[in-house]
């Protein structure tokens, strides 16, 4: 199903972009819990996690993996806390969320 996020992957709406390749999307949340709170997307238009592909999985989780590891770099925190909870739009997305106390998850 498109979505807001099919608009931001085909460029018909702006979004900063963190990363991206052939499959996947990452880019800055617009209400972020945290600076730095970004989103990982497949480019495939799939609504929830286990639609995906055992290998889309996985690669959803490694090219968010690399994403946070480069986030820690450029973003002064504690950790980096990673949600798949998908409440406001049905297009698989990771969260990473720079964090500095446990009180900053607020979902
Ligand atoms: P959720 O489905 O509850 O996991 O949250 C979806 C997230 O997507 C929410 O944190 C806000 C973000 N979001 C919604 N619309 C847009 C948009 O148009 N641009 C960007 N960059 N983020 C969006």
């Amino acid at each position: 199903m498109a979505t807001i996020f099919t608009k931001i992957i085909n460029g018909d709406l702006p979004a900063y972009k963190v990363a991206e390749n052939d499959n996947f999307l990452a880019f800055l949340d617009i209400n972020p819990n945290a600076k730095g709170h970004t989103l990982c997307i497949p480019k495939k238009e799939e609504n929830k996690l286990f639609d995906l592909s055992e290998k889309e999985y996985q690669e959803l989780m490694l090219f968010s993996r690399k994403v946070a590891l480069a986030l820690r770099k450029t973003v002064s925190c504690k950790r980096i806390g990673m949600s798949v909870i998908g409440l406001e739009v049905p297009h698989v997305h990771v969260h990473l969320i720079p964090l500095n106390e446990m009180k900053d998850a607020t979902f």
